[in-house]
């Protein structure tokens, strides 16, 4: 079997999405999502100008030996754009091999290690009374674990809070919105909010919250500290990862659990944070961590150090990417929990898929290969739309994390 096309596909029903679709000469094909927020059209040019052409004609069965080519063939290692790039091409080489073996990926991977993914979903809202009929919404869905996040007294508007849209988009315009951050407003209203939805909520529901790396390490120490009686799952993303001996302070003094690596791309990324275990969930996924080749790779790092998963599974990842991370999270000993934004009617219409949430789990499906396509003809009536991140300043005017 041979490769004979890779197209690259950008649409955006609803939010911006990239697709590498695989063609072969035998007709089966494979799917890969590429969608790097704000930035995807990086991606699009780094795989139709650099990495279609080195991709035809070759055997699609040799996925590790393509990765390598992909990897140590750039010279350039790497990033968020390479690895986006190699993660595409790699994800549709999974899903050609599940369709040739006539076997979901998951099987491919060692089989099943348990019934379903545990997901978590997103509850926002502007303040703390109404976040509660958010989780209440999630529970009585099924879901063992929900994210809080809820505006901030004396800010404005916060990165992460929806104002109760069910789909949140914060890619909202090209050139970026700006947001206004207070640390000391943030630090003071956090625990009280936690202390409120244990008070509705009883203690075994899992919570957890998103920092989005706008801490130093003393701060998210405090931070940690103070939600220590309300017993979260995790804080996510406390400070920015670029500096892993930081976290070394956090851990000194808080037992409130880490989560880090949405924005990892590489096991080089999460070494340091995993071998001395200064996080307990590693968040890397699919698409932007070299795809599902290496993202075990990191999960069985991991695993020696009881760092457990925690994929990233915001809407801007595709539903290419959250069906491949549901193959890779059935199939690994050390899964934690799945994120699980779930993205609207018209991104789902646009990528029909055989992931399914039942019983409190999502469930890939049987289907073999991923299980997940898109419908290109549909993709084509949704132009791409320039949409840029949100950013943040401090009162006087300072660039802060968001
Ligand atoms: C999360 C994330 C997202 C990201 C988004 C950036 O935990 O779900 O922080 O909301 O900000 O994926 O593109
Ligand atoms: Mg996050």
């Amino acid at each position: 079997m041979r490769i004979t096309q890779a197209r690259v596909i950008v649409t955006c029903p609803g939010r911006n999405f990239v697709t590498l679709k695989i063609v072969t000469d035998e007709g089966v094909t494979g799917v890969g999502d590429a969608t790097l927020n704000g930035r995807e059209l990086a991606v699009a040019a780094y795989l139709t100008e650099h990495v279609v052409p080195a991709l035809i004609g070759r055997d699609p069965a040799r996925i590790e030996d393509t990765w390598q080519y992909l990897y140590k063939g750039a010279y350039w290692r790497r990033g968020p754009v390479t690895m986006s790039a190699i993660a595409a091409v790699d994800t549709a080489l999974w899903d050609i091999k599940g369709k040739v073996a006539g076997l979901p990926v998951y099987q491919l991977l060692g089989g099943r290690s348990r019934e379903g993914v545990t997901v978590y979903g997103h509850a926002n809202a502007p303040d703390t009374e109404s976040v509660l009929s958010e989780i209440s919404a999630y529970v009585d869905r099924g879901y063992r674990a929900v994210r809080v996040q809820t505006g901030i007294p004396g800010l404005e508007s916060t990165y992460g809070v929806s104002g109760g849209t069910a789909f949140y988009e914060p890619a909202d315009a090209a050139v970026p919105t700006e947001n206004v951050w207070s640390t000391a407003h943030y630090l003071e209203h956090v625990p009280s909010v936690f202390a409120r939805v244990r008070e509705e909520f009883g203690p075994t529901l899992k919570l957890l919250h998103d920092v989005h790396h706008r801490l130093t390490p003393i701060e998210a120490a405090r931070l940690g500290r103070s939600l220590e009686p309300y017993a979260l799952t995790w804080i996510e993303d406390p400070v920015p990862a670029e500096l892993p001996e930081g976290f070394r302070l956090i851990r000194q003094h808080t037992t409130t659990p880490i989560a880090v690596g949405e924005v990892f791309n590489t096991i080089w990324d999460c070494q340091q944070l995993i071998t001395e275990q200064l996080i307990d969930y590693i968040r890397t996924t699919v698409v932007h961590a070299g795809g599902i080749t290496h993202l075990r790779r990191i999960f069985d790092l991991a695993a020696l150090y009881h760092v457990r998963s925690g994929s990233h599974g915001a809407t801007d990842l595709s539903p290419v990417c959250m069906a491949a991370a549901l193959h890779v999270d059935l199939a690994i000993p050390n899964f934690g929990l799945q994120e699980y934004m779930r993205h609207t009617d018209e991104t789902d219409g646009v990528f029909p898929h055989s992931y399914h949430f039942a019983d409190g789990y999502l469930h890939p499906g049987e289907e073999p290969g991923l299980g997940v396509d898109i419908d290109e003809e549909l993709a084509g009536r949704y132009p791409y739309r320039p949409a840029s991140l949100p950013v943040n300043r401090l009162r006087d005017g300072t660039m802060h994390s968001w």
